[in-house]
C-alpha cells in the first residue's frame, strides 16, 4: 500500500478534534493523572459517567513510577490490595498486612483499565485556572469548569490565551501541589470547606496516620471540587505517607463514589 502523509496528518487532527469536542462538557473533570486521579477516573467512567483526565506531563502515573527513592516497587496494605485485585494488578505478600506491586505494572494497567472504561486522557495539558459561577451571592459560588492550556505554552511562558471545559464536578488530584485549591483561594477569596477556610498544608511523614486521614480528607473541599490522594491531606492539614499507596488508591475510589452519589442526587 502507498502511504500518504496527508492522510496520516488528517487522521490525527480529525480524531483529536473529535475527542476534544466530545469532552468539553463533562460529568467529571479529573486534574492530575497520578494514582488517585487514575483510580477516581476509572470508577467514574466504569459507572457510565463522562470523564476526562487532564495531565500536565507527557505520561500519567505521577509519583508512582519511581516507587520509593527510585526503587520501582510500591507497598500496599490489605485494603489497598483489594483495589489492585479488582483491577487485576498482581501483588506479592511481603509479610502479614504488607504487599508489594511493581510500580510500572501498576501504572500501566491502571491507565489501560481507565482508558478502556471510557476515560479520555488529555496529557500535555495543564489546568491553569477554574471557572467559578455564583447564582445567588458569594455563598453560592461553585466551580463549574476548568481553564486549560498546553503545558508547552506554560513552559515557554508564551502569552497565549487558554480554552475551557465545563464539568459538573471536578477532582483536584494534583498531589502535593494541590494546584486547584491554591488557585481558588488566590483568585476568588472564597473560603474552602476546611477548618481555617484556607489550604491547611501538608505535615511531615507519618505513614500510619496519613494513610487513615487520606480517606477522611477525601471530600468536597470547595463547592463542586473534591480532593483526592495526597491533595486531600495537603488541603486538610494532615501528614504525608511516603511510598505506601493504599491510601492513594482508596482515596481515588472514595472520591468517585461520593461524586457518583451527588450526580444521582442532582438528577
Ligand atoms: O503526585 P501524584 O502522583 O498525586 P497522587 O495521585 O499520588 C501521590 C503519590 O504519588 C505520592 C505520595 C503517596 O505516598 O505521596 O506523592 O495524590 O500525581 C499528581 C499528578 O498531577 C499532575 C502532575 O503532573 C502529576 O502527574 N498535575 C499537577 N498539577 C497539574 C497537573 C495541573 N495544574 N494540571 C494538570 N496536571
Amino acid at each position: 500500500m502507498k502511504l500518504d502523509e496527508q492522510v496520516i496528518t488528517r487522521a490525527i487532527i480529525d480524531r483529536f478534534i473529535k475527542k476534544w469536542t466530545d469532552h468539553i462538557d463533562l460529568d467529571v473533570a479529573v486534574v492530575g493523572g497520578g494514582p488517585a486521579g487514575l483510580v477516581a477516573a476509572y470508577y467514574l467512567a466504569k459507572n457510565g459517567r463522562k470523564v476526562a483526565l487532564f495531565e500536565r506531563k507527557l505520561s500519567v502515573g505521577g509519583g508512582m513510577w519511581g516507587g520509593g527513592m527510585m526503587f520501582n516497587e510500591i507497598v500496599v496494605q490489605d485494603e489497598g490490595k483489594k483495589v489492585l485485585d479488582e483491577l487485576g494488578i498482581p501483588t506479592h505478600a511481603f509479610q502479614t498486612g504488607y504487599y508489594t506491586a511493581d510500580s510500572v505494572e501498576t501504572i500501566t494497567t491502571l491507565a489501560s483499565k481507565a482508558c478502556q472504561a471510557g476515560v479520555k486522557v488529555f496529557n500535555l495539558m495543564s489546568v491553569e485556572d477554574v471557572m467559578i459561577r455564583q447564582t445567588d451571592g458569594p455563598e453560592t459560588a461553585r466551580v463549574a469548569g476548568l481553564v486549560i492550556n498546553w503545558t508547552a505554552v506554560e513552559m515557554a511562558e508564551l502569552h497565549v490565551d487558554p480554552l475551557t471545559v465545563r464539568a459538573r464536578y471536578t477532582i483536584d488530584a494534583t498531589g502535593h501541589a494541590i494546584e486547584l485549591m491554591h488557585i481558588i483561594v488566590r483568585k476568588s477569596g472564597s473560603r474552602l470547606l476546611t477548618k481555617t477556610g484556607k489550604v491547611m498544608g501538608e505535615k511531615s511523614l507519618w505513614a500510619e496516620v496519613a494513610e487513615q486521614s487520606t480517606l477522611e480528607n477525601t471530600r468536597e473541599a470547595f463547592p463542586g471540587v473534591y480532593v483526592a490522594g495526597m491533595a486531600a491531606n495537603a488541603t486538610f492539614g494532615s501528614y504525608r505517607m511516603g511510598p505506601i499507596f493504599g491510601g492513594m488508591l482508596l482515596s481515588g475510589k472514595k472520591a468517585a463514589e461520593q461524586i457518583l452519589q451527588r450526580l444521582e442526587e442532582d438528577k
